[in-house]
């Protein structure tokens, strides 16, 4: 075998690989080569890689990578390279030293080293200055970008000084004989080498069958993080799927912490109470009842403290959105055993900066953050006989099998069973079936101290009268393990550490972890819906007086953290099928953006012939006139690449590559994603737009109810009646078998209400509507009793009005059909006021204009009716002011939202502020109106900041006089503004 076998041109290369590990091979070649740049790659030892390349085997020239989607389905791609070898030979050393003269393009060098070989004095680290002194030697120019692939923190500048060391020099092969030449040496390395830092993350195992071949996870949103602070790698690079640059001082270091802190935390948060459960793979998570909630109770509760380090909530909740996503792959778990290692040192690496951010902010990190610490050291706790095994090597007990019968064996003596003893890595076994496993925790120090204190503590004996000594002697093992590794030992800390205690006393006196799991996780999940005040009573950071100073980001905070009622959206469940709309085109399809495309559309683009062609084709369409062809300057523009890159679609977006997002959504599974959505827009839930007027909605209602989350609640509207769109009301009543009468058309609401059980009935008035009040014109002379008498009256018998020529306006059915079952039901009314149909009929929901309706409607309607509750929201501008003055008046009437073409930011802000000064927080701020599921993610993004921003600005004014506001007021009023006040409306 050549030790450098070439496919072609040598000099096209411009990467070089130093090692063809699974990082070089599932993420460094690929990026680069999606940069356009072509690779050689070499391996450190042997010649697997070369033969593979190179052999009979396979095609010559490029290798292969299975990629594993989330649903099981595996993509293979391929990936040239110009050229392999090894330096495992002499010949391929030569060829390597050789290399950079006949390299005039070079500008990367990737190391791929273990970590191991990341020390000074390595054969790796060698051979990495070997060749920067050949490329010295070869006058490259450079600036050549040195990409290491492995995680440990600041890796660049260490690489760069192990490469100086002096005796890493002089191990080097012909190198400068005179000091000038190696000072000149030197000052290339300094002027010329670019040692970045990096980090790199994808779970890669090999295909089954086939070791050669890398099998990866999907790529995942930060696969490769690269420091470049003089911007000299190749602008292509940034490009490249899964490759995140990093510009500015510092921004890596959160990078890492974010990865420690968030994924590395959750795993270690994780593993020890699944192993000790038998589970043996990290998939056991997906789907499980107690693992998933109490992952995000471990994040909502504690590890979301990284905001304290000025990390904006909404990349903290990515990463974690990205990781969950990601733990739940059903191909990618992890042996639990094999993440559980060196488990006191992962303690202080990535529990406990979280555990000292919640002591800091609120005194006691969470239950769940306990119970994490506590698994860990039961799991560390040796158990059972400890037979002769290697140095610092314990033998550890499961818990019982849940479904054993109980029997008289204590489980710490559980016997090994035969044949079912799996390795889990190098010397350490694990025997699910039997119940144990050894493992090795350091120098064995906490597993040294934590058996004692059992001997100790089994000393005092398990009788009654020495539970007390008992439960002292593991208590103070665990300060002690807690203070010895983590430093824990502070007066601030002693509650955590009790708490820490109390749930490892009670594993190791037998309770199975996931019992003590149990009640912290319905805990955690009851606590969502008490009031925060009531709940964090331990929360001095909650109550403590806000500085002027920090309330513009205590109210950013609390604002992004709020879970929103949305309590008016078109949106529905997957169970609803087509109606349900979400992915790209329905983004680019949304009524906003036709009417904004047909602004500039071409002539011959009638839209007639527009809405006869495909949807994707209309997206196209618009995608290419707004995205592409123009700024995306709307608001309705710009929410769809806040949404885009919410996704995780930043790079599809900065290449515009429409095709690439389409895939993208195209690998979605709707439920998940639409559970994804609401999570990433912070929506408890949303209430829908149900109209049973129309089939393609009803058969979703009848015979049989779709089922859906709790994430959608129902609303019934009426538009045909405001409307007075008799033949319609009438066309439905036949068809359902009600008399063509008012009864009928109360009776029919009422059975459609039992059907749907909504938070209201709602409706849009027409803009030629009015309203008169009980006894004015407009169709009514009938109060709403006289109206409800019902049965046999025919249509407009009851006021004098003939149905076969005469059909009621829409006053008239507002006032004897709609009110009374809303009374009767008591049910609020949504009024939707200032919309003007059709102002351009061909454009379809398009064409709808505005119109200022008369506020005077709504006044006399809240009049008329005190017992009923109307919600109510303006269409225009102009419409708003006086709205808010009557909502000040009548308690039987609730202002939300900022409604349709009143949702941009500039007029979200003028109304907010306005609404604030009349009404305090008794109204509700926005609604998002959402047509598709995706929207959620920008309406909400961008509502939350705008309305964050008068709110902060109003709270600076309060603390002008002196009034003092506490983040717990802060949230409560949060709260409020986004769901709470129309919550405490209903109940009313
Ligand atoms: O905002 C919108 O999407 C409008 O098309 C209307 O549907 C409006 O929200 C409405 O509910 O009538
Ligand atoms: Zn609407």
């Amino acid at each position: 075998m050549e030790p450098l076998t070439r496919g072609s041109s040598l000099a096209e290369a411009s990467c070089v690989c130093l090692g063809s590990g699974r990082f070089l091979r599932a993420v460094l070649v690929p990026a680069v080569e999606a940069a356009g740049l072509k690779s050689i790659v070499f391996q450190t030892r042997g010649n697997s890689f070369l033969s593979m390349m190179y052999g009979p085997r396979r095609s010559k020239g490029s290798y292969e990578v299975d990629t594993v989607e989330f649903d099981g389905r595996t993509l293979t791609t391929s990936h040239p390279i110009i050229a392999a070898g090894t330096l495992g030979t002499a010949e391929g050393q030569k060829a390597w030293a050789a290399l950079p003269a006949q390299l005039p393009h070079l500008r990367v060098i990737g190391v791929g080293v273990t970590e191991a070989g990341l020390a000074p004095g390595t054969a790796a680290m060698k051979d990495l200055c070997q060749f920067l002194y050949a490329c010295f030697k070869a006058d490259i120019q450079g600036p050549l970008s040195i990409i290491n692939t492995d995680n440990v923190p600041g890796n660049g500048p260490k690489i760069r000084s192990f490469v100086t060391e002096p005796t890493q020099l002089s191990k080097v092969t012909a190198l400068p004989e005179t000091s000038k030449e190696m000072e000149d040496f030197l000052s290339f390395l300094d002027n010329k080498v670019v040692f970045h830092s990096t980090m790199v993350d994808r779970i890669t195992s090999q295909r089954v069958g086939d070791g050669d071949v890398p099998r990866a996870e999907p790529l995942p949103t930060k696969a490769l993080v690269i420091e470049d602070l003089g911007n000299v790698l190749p602008a292509a690079l940034e490009e490249a799927p899964g490759v995140v640059i990093r510009r500015t001082a510092g921004e890596i270091e959160i990078d890492h912490s974010l990865k420690l802190r968030v994924a590395n935390a959750i795993h270690t948060a994780m593993v020890y109470c699944m192993a000790l459960s038998r589970m043996p793979d990290t998939s056991a998570c997906i789907g499980h009842p107690l693992i998933m909630p109490y992952i995000q109770a471990l994040y909502e509760q504690d590890i979301v403290r990284m905001t304290s380090m000025g990390i904006p909530l909404a990349e903290v909740q990515s990463v974690y959105d990205d990781w969950v996503r990601r733990l739940q792959h059903p191909q990618f778990g992890l042996g639990c055993l094999f993440v559980s290692q060196n488990a006191s040192q992962k303690l202080g690496l990535r529990l406990l900066p979280t555990i000292r951010a919640s002591i800091d902010a609120v005194g006691l990190p969470g239950p769940a953050f306990a119970f994490a610490v506590a698994a860990m050291l039961r799991f560390l706790t040796p158990c059972g006989p400890q037979p002769r095994l290697a140095p610092n090597v314990f033998m550890g007990s499961m818990d019982p099998k849940p479904q054993a019968q109980p029997t008289e064996d204590n489980p710490k003596r559980a016997k090994r069973s035969n044949g079912t003893e799996i390795v889990y890595v190098g010397d350490l076994t694990a025997d699910f079936e039997a119940g144990t496993y050894s493992f090795r925790d350091g120098e064995g120090t906490v597993p040294r101290l934590l058996q004692a204190a059992q001997a100790a503590a089994g000393a005092v004996g398990l009788a009654d009268e020495g539970k007390a000594g008992r439960i002292a002697v593991l208590h103070s093992a665990v300060s002690k393990v807690l203070s010895l590794q983590a430093g824990l030992d502070s007066v601030a800390a002693t509650p955590f550490v009790s708490l820490v205690a109390a749930y490892y006393v009670k594993m190791v006196d037998g309770a199975p972890c996931m019992e003590v799991l149990r009640p912290i996780v319905e805990e955690a999940i009851s606590m969502k819906n008490i009031p925060v005040s009531a709940r964090e009573d331990m929360g001095t950071e909650l109550m403590r007086p806000l500085r002027p100073g920090e309330i513009a980001r205590v109210v950013r905070d609390e604002m992004e953290r709020v879970q929103v009622v949305d309590l008016h959206t078109h949106l529905f469940p997957p169970s609803h099928g087509d109606l349900m709309l979400w992915g790209i085109d329905d983004l680019l399809t949304y009524h906003y953006l036709i009417a904004e495309y047909f602004q500039t559309a071409p002539r011959a683009m009638a839209p007639a012939s527009f809405f006869a062609r495909p949807k994707a084709f209309q997206a196209d369409m618009i995608w290419a006139a707004l995205f592409v062809q123009r700024s995306p300057l709307s608001e309705a523009c710009k929410g769809v690449l806040t949404t885009l890159e919410k996704l995780g679609l930043r790079q599809e977006l900065r290449a515009r590559d429409l095709s690439g997002i389409r895939r993208w959504f195209a690998e979605q599974d709707p439920d998940a994603y639409c559970e994804k959505v609401f999570s990433l827009a912070g929506v408890k839930y949303c209430v829908m737009t149900n109209i049973p007027f129309d089939p393609t909605e009803a058969k979703h209602w009848r015979p049989a109810k779709k089922a859906y989350t709790r994430r959608f609640r129902s609303a019934l509207r009426v538009d045909p009646l405001l409307k007075g769109d008799w033949e319609t009301v009438s066309a439905c009543l036949t068809a359902a078998n009600y008399p063509q009468t008012l009864e009928g058309a109360r009776q029919y609401l009422r059975d459609w209400a039992e059907t749907m059980q909504p938070e209201y009935l709602m409706a849009s008035t027409p803009h030629d509507f009015q309203y008169a009040g009980k006894e004015g014109d407009g169709g009514s002379c009938q109060s709403s009793k006289d109206g409800k008498k019902g049965g046999q009256e025919g249509i407009g018998q009851g006021c004098g009005v003939t149905m076969i020529d005469k059909s009621p306006k829409g006053a008239e059915l507002l006032e004897k059909v709609l009110i009374p079952v809303a009374e009767e039901l008591s049910l609020p009314i949504a009024m939707k006021l200032g919309a003007h149909r059709a102002v351009n009929p061909s454009l379809g929901t398009a064409g709808d204009g505005l119109v200022a309706a008369d506020v005077g409607d709504l006044r006399r309607l809240c009049t008329a009716h005190p017992q009923v509750k109307f919600l109510a929201t303006f269409l225009a501008r102009v419409s708003q002011h006086e709205a808010a003055v009557l909502a000040n008046k009548f308690p039987n009437l609730h202002l939300y939202g900022c409604w349709w073409y009143c949702n941009n930011p500039s007029i979200i802000r003028e109304i907010t502020a306005m609404r604030l000064e009349i009404l305090g927080t008794a109204f509700t701020a926005q609604h998002s109106d959402a047509r598709v599921l995706d929207q959620l993610i920008y309406k909400w993004s961008h509502s939350r900041r705008v309305i964050g921003e008068v709110l902060a600005g109003e709270y600076v004014s309060l603390a002008q006089t002196g009034w003092k506001l506490t983040r717990e007021e802060v949230r409560r009023d949060v709260e409020r503004l986004l769901g709470g006040a129309y919550e405490e409306f209903m109940q009313k």
